[in-house]
């Protein structure tokens, strides 16, 4: 089926609440947030494994004055076992050289490797499948503009990074031989979000454990497949200290109700290994989904939360995005932070600052280094602030 792009073709929806009448923060906290939680489990993500039997890091190597001064890299590789099965993810560091105290860190998943997302050719390569297909060796820096780490250590916050085809190949029946292989008695489906996810959050077990790093602002950020991790991650666990989605569309930060590019049917047809196979059952019948992107995003208060867009990355349904993000924002309200109170459109300059920001930059589906200027303005203005209890 055609994609629909018409505005006036979005059907009439209604939103299922994300702050129900008569809702106390406590209630929220203890009911219905973990039911949230496991109804994007079973209908979407599938469950996040529990952490391996053992999580051994590896220092690889370590050198200082990298990045032309800038930042110490580390390279790291984690050795998980559990019961007899093992596997490995390789953690690419940056610490900024300066630091004032223990500085805050951003950490994501990467498409091509770790060595396409540093100018440094002397990193460990990743390999793998990526997009698409066997991801390319040669490809040293080819994606730094994803992970633009001057800015990123200038500002003086650490970055980290994985290759996201190490804990899972993106194809269809090849999830079982990721790191799900490690947990053969656990909740199945097995799906590659959850999969991606997982690794996003030994990611930041490692991070909370480097002596430089302030544990409590240690954020995670994704792009697009990467963005619907991230989130995914970010929602299951509160330790992190804030959550960016980056043109992450269907299944990540926009509306699924609006039927508005990228569909139900199109996303479990092309990607039916993302999802549990739920998911692919609304195809066409997205007004009976229990649930709505909205909810997701509200899962991430009261911490600070970013959604981006592209204008031009109609497939993502930035307005969807925008939309979801405005219809989440009344959780935050309610658990007593300030945040904007939208109109029905982002206003022309494409922002709308704060610790609950959304941006719309103009071009395609990327992330590029005018997104990063934006989390980095908005990650040192707001530091997450407890709420609710
Ligand atoms: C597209 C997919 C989107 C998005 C994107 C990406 O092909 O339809 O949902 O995830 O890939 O990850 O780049």
């Amino acid at each position: 089926m055609e994609p629909n792009y018409d505005e006036s073709k979005v059907p009439v929806y209604t939103l299922p609440p994300v702050w129900p009448e008569g809702m106390t923060p406590e209630r929220w906290r203890d009911e219905f947030r973990p039911r949230l939680l496991r109804q994007f489990a079973e209908l979407l993500y599938g469950e996040i494994p529990p952490p391996p039997e053992e999580t051994r890091p590896e220092l690889r190597a370590e050198r200082a004055g990298a990045l032309n001064g800038l930042a110490v890299r580390r390279e790291f590789r984690l050795h998980f076992r559990n019961g007899t099965a093992t596997a490995e993810l390789d953690v690419l560091l940056y610490l900024p050289t300066r630091r004032p105290g223990r500085v805050p860190a951003f950490c994501g998943l990467n498409f091509y490797g770790n060595h396409s997302v540093t100018p440094e050719a002397d990193v460990f390569p990743s390999s793998g499948i990526g997009p698409e297909g066997p991801i390319r060796q040669d490809q040293v820096g080819a994606y730094c503009h994803r992970l633009p780490l001057t800015e990123i250590l200038t500002r003086g916050f650490a970055a980290a990074t994985a290759f996201y085809g190490q804990l899972c190949p993106d194809q269809p029946g090849a999830v079982e031989t990721g790191i799900h292989r490690l947990f053969p008695g656990c909740a199945r489906p097995a799906t590659a979000l959850a999969a991606w996810a997982w690794g996003l959050l030994r990611i930041r077990e490692l991070l909370a454990r480097q002596p430089e790093l302030d544990p409590a602002q240690i954020g995670v950020f994704g792009h697009s497949r990467l963005g619907k991790a991230a989130l995914w991650a970010g929602v299951n666990d509160e330790r992190f200290a804030r959550v960016i989605s980056n043109d992450s569309g269907e299944g990540g930060a926009a509306l699924t109700r609006r039927c508005f590019g990228e569909s139900v049917a199109a996303i479990t047809s092309r990607f039916p290994h993302w999802f549990t196979p739920r998911f692919a059952e609304f195809a066409g019948r997205e007004n009976e989904l229990p649930v709505d992107q909205h909810q997701l995003l509200a899962l991430v208060a009261p911490r600070p939360l970013h959604v981006a867009s592209a204008a031009e990355d109609l497939w993502a349904d930035p307005r969807g995005e925008f939309l979801a993000w405005r219809e989440a924002l009344p959780v935050w309200r309610a658990l007593g932070i300030p945040v904007p109170e939208p109109g029905d459109e982002l206003p022309p300059n494409g922002g709308i600052p704060g610790y609950c920001a959304c941006h719309r930059r103009p071009g395609v589906h990327d992330l590029l280094p005018e997104d990063w200027a934006c989390y980095l303005d908005w990650a040192a203005a707001f530091s997450p602030v407890t709420g609710g209890r």
